[in-house]
């Protein structure tokens, strides 16, 4: 299936005469407070948001999982539902690979069917957290931090694998999330474990290419509940830092323990220039890969302030934003729908933000003051100024609505089966 503009452009004429009311009334009050809403709008348009490949289809829980129909069972299926995420929202011009989830077999034929729905390819994913079928040796205790020089050696392997692979596809990073760690205290020795990650992790470097960029994620626990190698921010900043300066820290941002201040954490990796992109969810307890903005959209907001204000203060390169997500109760199409809005509707916040009065009440130590500008600015109802940036774009007003009343899921039912299956987590 492959949504068309003219079906978008068609099903927004119903919702038009609305939208353009609640945009211009809003533009309005947004322009007597001094902004620009051309420029928001041009913002809003070129912030694109990768969709993970493993996030198409149901994920499921160590419960249970519960599928839904018309899962995309190919890549090349998966990348057709990109392009219709993307057709939608116009925001989604990118797909992120986990390997060996998703190994191109005909590399023409992905880049072809991506090229015909306008996606790219962001951050490849290694996978060592799983072994594979027929595998040497396994991953059981660990991959890149293993004590068995060999194991070490596979891992890197499939490291270097994976490069191969996002080379051809036209990817800019790799992105390497361990699973390594102990659950039991003395299980290993937690300074070898780091110190042959870090020798592992230099292998993989040599073999980054200069254009590239390594996107170190850390998480504190599961499935290691112990501990874990690269546990933090602080270790995975160290690796990056030692490795060199292809190598950054990425923020998921469900790997934190409970009231971890993120957005304190994105300001000092932008001190740095260190900050090297994003796995977007939302959580209430622990890496529960939530809808992003679902449980804590204020916190998603001042993420998105420190990020603003890290881009006009700091040399911290550019990002590689995506989702890591799974979704069991609804529809991965519409889930993901809602994460990319809920983004981009808190970056749209932060750029509302009156920095300047903000820097002046914090001279002042002016903390009510400081308070009420940032709320302000999260208090705006800035969707019908997202609706107007999609809608320019050539997406739909309301993405979600157009996704069901184009009956999206039901084609890709006729079309799959109820029965089909998406490679993933
Ligand atoms: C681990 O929890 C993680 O966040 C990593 O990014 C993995 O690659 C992804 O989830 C999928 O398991
Ligand atoms: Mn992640």
């Amino acid at each position: 299936m492959k949504l068309t503009l003219d079906q978008i452009q068609n099903q927004n004429n119903s919702q038009s005469a609305e939208h353009s009311r609640s945009f211009e009334f809003l533009a309005e009050s947004l322009e007597k407070k001094g902004n620009n809403v051309e420029e928001l709008i041009s913002k809003l348009q070129a912030l694109q948001i990768a969709i993970p490949s493993w996030a198409l289809g149901t994920g499921g829980t160590r419960f249970g999982r519960f599928s839904g129909g018309g899962e995309p069972a190919t890549l090349i299926q998966k990348i057709q539902d990109v392009g219709i995420l993307h057709a939608l929202n116009q925001s989604s011009n990118a797909v992120s690979l986990h390997i060996p989830w998703d190994i191109p077999s005909d590399y023409q034929a992905i880049k072809d069917s991506a090229s015909e729905v306008g996606i790219g390819f962001d951050a490849v994913n290694s996978n060592t957290f799983q072994d594979q079928a027929n595998q040497s040796h396994s991953y059981k205790f660990g991959s890149l931090a293993n004590s068995d020089a060999a194991v070490r050696e596979l891992a890197v392997e499939h490291n270097k694998q994976v490069i191969e692979i996002g080379e051809k596809l036209g990817s800019k990073a790799l992105t390497v999330w361990l699973a390594d760690g102990s659950s039991f205290p003395g299980q290993h020795s937690l300074r070898k474990a780091l110190e042959n990650t870090h020798l592992s992790l230099q292998e993989i470097y040599k073999d980054i290419p200069e254009d590239w960029k390594l996107l170190i994620e850390y998480k504190p626990y599961e499935p290691n509940f112990y501990s874990t190698v690269i546990q933090d921010w602080g270790t995975s900043f160290l690796l990056a830092n030692k490795l060199g300066k292809k190598a950054f820290t990425l923020v998921d941002l469900g790997h934190h323990l409970p009231n971890t201040n993120i957005e304190q954490i994105v300001a000092t990796l932008m001190t740095e220039g260190k900050l090297g992109g994003f796995h977007f969810n939302d959580s209430k307890y622990g890496d529960d890969d939530l809808t992003v903005g679902s449980v804590k959209p204020y916190q998603l907001f001042l993420i998105f302030q420190e990020l603003v204000k890290g881009f006009s203060e700091t040399n911290n390169p550019p990002l590689s934003w995506m989702i890591d997500a799974s979704h069991n109760l609804k529809d991965p199409m519409e889930d993901l729908i809602q994460s990319v809005q809920a983004i981009k509707l808190s970056y749209a916040q932060a750029l509302l933000v009156d920095s300047k009065s903000l820097e002046a009440a914090q001279e002042i130590h002016d903390v009510a003051g400081a308070q009420e500008i940032l709320q302000d600015a999260f208090r705006t109802d800035l969707r019908p100024l997202l609706a107007e940036a999609m809608r320019r774009s050539g997406g739909a007003i309301d993405p979600i609505k157009g996704f069901r009343s184009l009956k999206v899921r039901e084609t890709l039912i006729q079309e799959r089966g109820l029965k089909s299956i998406a490679s993933g987590l």
